[in-house]
């Protein structure tokens, strides 16, 4: 197969930056195409070409697969990067793309339908020796399948939708008494979000964390992982900080899953990057979850220890490359964490905050990598991802990460929009994850602790602000004054910058540092 030479990447923000810039590296031209809201995007600048492909919401630009793919051969484009979300797991699309004679770079089609049914892939995991979470295998016609496991099992259960993933349309039971009324919700929740109201049943697991592995595998047959990434520290199936590796994993427990994680993609026919996700009770058993088929937004932890590109690699297998690793030369260096920057408001429920952004300062240096599309003027709009940048630290161990995390936390600064940046200090500074002890329910259990912190912080910075605005302001009116009697007009910029010299520069709210 002759190498990609153009390629068309089907999504927007900080994951289409970071496939331009791999274009780029590969010597290949990056296409963009945009909504209206991202006429002005730093991705839609970089690019060689951008096609504009409608409105801002997603279901009139970046959710038409067939205006894409139009855009895609009018480019001259030969491939498909469908990023992640949108497109990116949508079987008819890759299946669409291959038709138009476009290379799709993500799973086959059908690998992506294999897993994208969890009845068929707990079935299929099952059959090959995966331990999949004890429950049924085969889709629920009424209550008496379910009642009869969770008799034998023990409540607390959970519904799940067949077609579903990512928490949606889950549903957990306690008792027998409520569980034909949590079907009919959850069938009928299931109905409305997926098309398809099949559901099952497994026991709940509680105590338990959420760790993924990352997998590569080429057209050869040829499948390697590249170790964990620990995903427990999330908000309503919104993860909020990654880890890679992971302090419950010991060499042998990511051995033991890895292989595992390539099992799955054998027996699915799994081609490309994909994750495996697993939960992991606190005797260190790991359950197969479900298969995430496509890139995912945590993957730069794992780039960050293992020294691989993702994207590159996503694309080399797209080309048809054989696979230039081997499972052998492959273990985690280093502690990589990240931090992932939303435009909500953590002290308020972590409310959408839609609006500009006057002013942007990025950290940086040793350690540090910031995957955001985000420039001074952008607006963040409230018909996407509220995501506006992945923070990520390395060091050569976790507490050289953590420090970094804390110090680049500390130089991040976004002007116009609250973001979860003091959130995140809050988290990586705390006890909890200095010792490695939370679970997938730490976030929601100590929300109201961390809330009341984060609101005294705030407090205090506003008291500072104050101070300082009134101090400033004083310095000023007798600084005019001063420069009056000696003839002078001091203009904005001379002012500003005495200010600067005496105090730093003026405080604002939401420019707190730690
Ligand atoms: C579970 C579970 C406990 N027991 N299944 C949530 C997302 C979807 N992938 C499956 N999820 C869960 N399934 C059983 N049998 C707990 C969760 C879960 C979860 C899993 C991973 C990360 C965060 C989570 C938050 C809440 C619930």
């Amino acid at each position: 197969m002759p190498p990609l030479r153009r390629i068309l990447i089907a999504n927007r923000g900080e994951i289409a930056l970071r496939v331009v810039r791999a274009c780029r590296d590969l010597g290949i031209s990056p296409v963009m195409v945009y909504s209206e809201a991202d006429r002005d995007s730093l991705p839609v600048r970089l690019a060689d070409q951008a096609l504009p492909i409608g409105e801002a919401p997603a279901a009139k630009s970046y959710l038409r697969s067939d205006v894409i793919i139009e855009a895609a051969i009018r480019a001259g484009a030969d491939a498909i990067h469908p990023g992640y979300g949108f497109l990116a797991e949508n079987a008819a699309f890759a299946r669409a793309t291959a038709e138009a004679g476009l290379v799709f770079i993500g799973p086959p089609p059908e690998a992506m339908q294999a897993v994208g049914d969890k009845v068929e892939a707990r079935r299929l995991m099952s059959k090959h020796g995966v331990p999949i979470i004890p429950g049924l295998t085969d889709r629920a016609a009424d209550t008496t399948s379910i009642a009869a496991f969770a008799r034998q099992a023990g409540y607390p259960i959970v519904l799940k939708a067949a077609a579903g993933g990512g928490g949606k349309g889950m549903r957990v039971v306690r008792a027998e008494a409520d569980l034909a009324g949590a079907l009919r919700m959850a069938r009928s929740e299931a109905g409305a979000s997926f098309g398809d109201d099949g559901i099952y049943a497994e026991k709940l697991l509680e105590d338990v964390r959420h760790v993924e592995i990352q997998i590569l595998a080429d057209a050869h047959g040829h499948a390697v992982h590249l170790g964990e990434r620990e995903c427990s520290l999330q908000r309503r199936h919104q993860k909020l900080v990654e880890e890679a590796p992971s302090l419950a994993v010991t060499p042998e427990l990511r051995r033991r899953m890895g292989d595992l994680a390539v099992q799955v993609a054998r027996v699915s026919g799994y081609r490309n990057a994909g994750t495996v996700e697993f939960l992991l009770d606190r005797e260190g058993r790991p359950y197969f979850m479900e298969v995430n088929a496509r890139l995912q937004v945590e993957h730069p932890v794992t780039e960050m220890v293992t020294g691989l590109d993702l994207v590159r690699a996503q694309i080399a297998i797209a080309a048809g490359e054989p696979l230039a690793i081997r499972q052998e030369d492959l273990a985690p260096r280093g502690w990589a964490i990240e931090c992932r920057i939303l435009a909500e408001d953590p002290v308020h429920g972590f409310r959408p905050q839609p609006g500009r952004i006057r002013a942007l300062r990025l950290p940086a240096g040793p350690g540090i990598r910031v995957d955001t599309a985000l420039q001074e003027g952008d607006v963040v709009s409230l018909h996407y991802d509220a995501l506006i940048a992945k923070l990520c630290a390395w060091g050569a161990d976790r507490d050289e990460a953590v420090r970094r995390m804390l110090r680049a936390l500390g130089e991040f600064q976004v002007a116009g929009i609250r973001t979860t940046i003091p959130f995140d200090r809050e988290v990586i500074a705390g006890e909890a994850f200095r010792s490695g002890r939370f679970d997938i329910a730490w976030v929601d259990s100590r929300m109201d602790a961390i809330r009341a912190r984060l609101l005294e912080s705030d407090d205090r910075e506003a008291e500072r602000a104050a101070v300082a605005a009134a101090v400033a302001s004083f310095e000023e009116r007798s600084r005019s004054a001063a420069d009056a009697s000696r003839g002078a007009t001091p203009d904005a910029w001379a002012l500003a910058g005495r200010r600067a010299q005496m105090q730093g520069p003026a405080p604002r709210r939401g420019w707190a540092r730690p």
